[in-house]
């Protein structure tokens, strides 16, 4: 080739890189998502999986992660090194092909075992194009090679700038927030808790997370080890921590030399949950799909083959049906699928046919050998099985007297409730509000054309304790379903919600700013993701912030959230101001809850969302479970940053 040719088809494929790198800054939730919050922590999450796929290959075994003072996040792996030679189609090195290339990421690599999918795997190079400014150091054979980039851009070619005996990656960047508009401040429990999770379904890998922004008393950064040699196992354990096993150990299985890489770990537990997660290429399938579809098959067939046998179903007047076997079930399911496809509302259903069977036979042998070998715990497991079927019957026919109720339509909503005129939903919000005196204030204050008022008495029942059909029994609970508007449970599937009747889009929690406030918050919180988890991932819940003080001099008046906005108030009032500390919500008039929290121009609503499903069951099982110490420990832990994020 002549070298007028070589530089042409240099200068065509680079403005076709640069046109998908353009393509990405154009339309980055296209590759990422979103811009908010989640896209931002999803740079890390891409920069990570390349990581762990190196990891996966067998070529390195720590990964250490870092949210540097400046903000930027650096991810460092002890692997092979991205490749630096001459990339012959592209005219550039490997590594700049890799990073400035869309779709170009470990292509070139046949050996390399890659299976991402999904919204994660679409190459380190849209991080870059979504980072003002971004470095990769690569430490191979002996030397170190840097290149640098801006927007994606190279600023220069891959260069050797020292020597060095270290072999592996280094990725840092600063994400754009021209792109980034709502924030680029990574949240250290968002990254904490994915790394977590990535060591137990990545078992023998250590993960080091860093936050180097801020230091603790003794001078130190805030600072986390991940490590699992036992994998889901251990995940079963740490999920579970705070509850009572019935079995005696955890029923795992690992077939990672088949045809579909397939692992299982479960256990049965005293409480009346089921708690299923299912990850595809170790991305969290919310949306369930043909491997949990498998997983629940092989359960049932199994253990009510065993059941049969036993004998000890003869005398049960009541059908057994599927979702009898997984009360009180705490269960992890991973699978690495080649070629994923996922569905859904959030891409996040496998859709993969060929996978239901594999998963169904494997945990049906892992089941049925675990019976075998451990009559006890079978005993056990059956019997809680009947006890959920016959809770079961009790349940449906509370449940029933529900939505009598709800579809009697307006005479059927709860008394306690003033309703708002406006009738779409999507326009309509609902203020759940701790106790009858606050609700009255908040029924003066609010706008009553679109906002509705619900007084909740005290404490609402925990339903992290209580069985089914009491919680379904719970007053408080049941007015909360019919002014909803909210139904669940079919004939064939009674934990299947309806919420197109749902009548406000938004459900706000108004609670007092102190602890007991915060307690109530957490019990309705803990409803809410118990038995409407779609209200919360559809976006409906909020949380309403009452402001803490009131800052007051002459005819100035100020509010403020936090003890850095008081001071700042007081001294824009030329200091010794009357501050008064709000209590709780009643301590508010009328038009002074609608000013600071309820008025949409002024109000800070904060959204529930849930990041890691797992991560939330394992914070309300503790919270809201029996075992005090690790919740003290937890309150402990957690106050000291509560305080930094106020
Ligand atoms: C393809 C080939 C080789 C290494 C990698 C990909 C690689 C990519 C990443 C991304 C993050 N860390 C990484 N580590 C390695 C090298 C193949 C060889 O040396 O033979």
């Amino acid at each position: 080739m002549s070298e007028e040719i070589k530089k042409n088809n240099y200068s065509a494929d680079s403005i076709q890189a640069l046109e998908g790198m353009e393509h990405v800054r154009m339309r980055p939730s296209m590759y990422i998502g979103d811009v908010g919050v989640r896209g931002l922590h999803h740079l890390v999450y891409e920069v990570v999986d390349n990581s762990i796929d190196e990891a996966m290959g067998g070529h390195c075994d720590t990964i250490s992660v870092a949210i540097n003072e400046d903000g930027s996040v650096t991810v460092e792996d002890n692997g092979r090194g991205i490749p630096v030679d001459l990339h012959k189609k592209e005219g550039v090195s490997a590594l700049e092909v890799v990073m400035t290339k869309i779709g170009a990421g470990g292509k070139f690599d046949k050996d390399s075992y890659k299976v991402s999918g999904g919204l994660h795997g679409v190459g380190v190079s849209v991080v870059n194009a979504l980072s003002v400014h971004m470095k990769s150091t690569v430490f191979r054979e002996g030397k170190i090679y840097e290149q640098e980039y801006e927007r994606g851009k190279s600023l220069y070619p891959v260069k050797q700038i020292g020597e060095t005996e270290k072999r592996g990656t280094r990725q840092t960047f600063y994400p754009d927030n021209t792109i980034f508009t709502q924030t680029t401040e990574f949240s250290y429990d968002t990254l904490s808790a994915r790394m977590r999770e990535l060591s137990f379904l990545n078992k023998g890998i250590t993960i080091t997370f860093t936050d180097k922004r801020e230091v603790d008393d003794k001078g130190e950064f805030r600072s986390e080890v991940f490590h699992s040699d036992e994998g889901l196992k251990e995940y079963i354990r740490y999920l579970d921590g705070n509850r009572e096993p019935i079995v005696s150990h955890v029923i795992s299985m690992d077939n990672d030399k088949g045809e579909i890489p397939v692992e299982v770990a479960l256990i049965y537990n005293t409480s009346y949950t089921e708690n299923i997660f299912s990850y595809v290429n170790n991305i969290n399938t919310h949306e369930g799909g043909t491997h949990l579809q498998g997983f629940r098959s092989g359960l049932t067939r199994t253990l009510k083959k065993y059941a049969d046998a036993s004998g000890m179903l003869d005398k049960l007047k009541f059908e057994i049906s599927g979702d009898d076997f997984r009360e009180g079930l705490t269960a992890i399911i991973s699978v690495k699928v080649s070629e994923p496809q996922f569905e859904g509302q959030t891409k996040t259903k496998l859709g993969n046919r060929e996978v239901v069977s594999p998963v169904s036979q494997a945990v049906g042998e892992m089941l049925e050998n675990y019976l075998e070998e451990n009559p006890n715990d079978a005993k056990v497991i059956i019997q809680k099985v009947i006890l959920a079927a016959q809770a079961r019957h009790a349940a449906k026919k509370a449940r029933e007297m529900v939505q009598r109720k709800t579809v009697m339509g307006g005479g059927g909503l709860p008394g306690k409730l003033s309703d708002c005129s406006e009738q779409d939903p999507a326009r309509c919000e609902v203020y759940l509000v701790e106790g009858d005196s606050a609700g009255g204030t908040a029924k003066q204050g609010r706008d009553r054309n679109f906002q509705a008022i619900l007084p909740l008495r005290g404490k609402i029942l925990n339903v992290e304790k209580a069985m089914h059909h009491k919680v379904f029994e719970n007053e408080e609970i049941r007015n909360i379903f019919t002014a909803l508007g909210v139904t669940v449970g079919t004939a064939e599937d009674s934990k299947a919600l309806n919420l197109e009747k749902l009548r406000y889009h938004k459900v706000i929690i108004m609670c007092d700013a102190d602890v007991d406030g915060s307690h109530i918050s957490t019990l309705i919180l803990t409803f809410f993701f118990r038995f409407m988890k779609e209200l919360i991932e559809e976006g409906h819940v909020y949380i309403a912030a009452p402001p803490l003080y009131l800052v007051k001099k002459g005819n100035k008046k100020e509010y403020a959230w936090n003890d850095v906005q008081r001071d700042q108030a007081n001294e824009r009032m030329g200091g010794s101001a009357n501050i008064q500390r709000y209590k709780g919500l009643g301590e508010m008039n009328a038009e002074q809850l609608w000013e600071t929290t309820m008025d949409p121009n002024f109000r800070t609503l904060r959204q529930v969302n849930i990041d890691s499903l797992a991560e939330a069951d394992q914070v309300f099982s503790m919270l809201m479970g029996d075992e005090v110490p690790p919740r003290r420990e937890f309150i402990e832990k957690n106050a000291v940053y509560a305080n930094i994020d106020a």
